[in-house]
């Protein structure tokens, strides 16, 4: 895996690792999900380096799960159902403000959850949009209606900055690498509702045990 972030994007890769992250029994699993965003994180990379920022810290949130799953305790961290169980019937987790357990698997995959919202809307956005309509519009949106909310002053201000970097939508869906338009929208429309559903799933499970907030 490593360097892979370096490596070309393919959206059908994500979309592949988001289908593999539902078992049958709807769980989430830590791998796929994690893999998801490694891909992810090679579109951004393609991007250019003002985004060097954004992705140094999704790089690492992948690798503390990384590191979860290849520790001893790793097949507690199968799913994310398996590993919110075990961090709290283990007292592993900060519940109320940062304290012993600064980097829990559930305050870091918390994070990421957050980020998957924003990614649903702005590639619900992407796929609904005109030729001339602007990504980064898209994005900022997208960004005000989910992971704004839990950033403070600084991070907003330099997210927004870096949106007006964002490439229009012809090479947006260049380097999304699955042809031509009609199939960037196709794979988008697939994959929109399966980043829907694993969302979902999280956030309840979240919502259920009361990690929402978790510092
Ligand atoms: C097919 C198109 C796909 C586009 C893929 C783009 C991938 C974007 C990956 C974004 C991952 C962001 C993770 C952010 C996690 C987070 O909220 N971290 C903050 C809190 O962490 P802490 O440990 O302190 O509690 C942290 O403060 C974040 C710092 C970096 C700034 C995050 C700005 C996020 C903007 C999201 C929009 C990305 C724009 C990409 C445009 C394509």
């Amino acid at each position: 895996m490593a360097g892979s972030e370096n490596q070309k994007f393919c959206l059908q890769e994500v979309l592949d690792s988001f289908q593999l992250c539902l078992s049958p029994n709807k769980e989430v699993y830590v791998e796929h999900y994690v893999a998801g965003w490694r891909g992810l994180v090679k579109f951004l990379n393609s991007l250019g380096s003002v985004f060097g920022f954004i992705s140094k810290d999704a790089v690492s949130k992948i690798q503390i799960l990384v590191n979860f799953l290849n520790s001893e305790n790793g097949s507690q961290y199968a799913t994310v159902q398996s590993m919110v169980k075990f961090e709290l019937d283990n007292k592993l987790v900060d519940v109320d403000k940062k304290g012993i357990c600064p980097e829990s698997g559930c305050r870091t995959l918390l994070r990421l959850h957050r980020a998957l919202r924003w990614l649903e809307l702005f590639l619900e956005r992407l796929r609904t949009s005109k030729e001339d309509d602007k990504t980064s519009v898209m994005c900022r949106e997208a960004y005000n209606e989910s992971l704004a909310q839990h950033h403070p002053w600084v991070v907003r201000t330099a997210a927004g900055m870096a949106f007006f970097a964002l490439p229009g939508r012809p090479t947006f869906f260049e380097v999304m690498d699955v042809g031509p338009p009609e199939q960037v929208v196709a794979i988008l429309g697939k994959a929109v509702p399966l980043i829907s559903e694993v969302y979902l799933i999280t956030e309840e499970l979240y919502l259920k045990h009361n990690l929402l907030d978790l510092p």
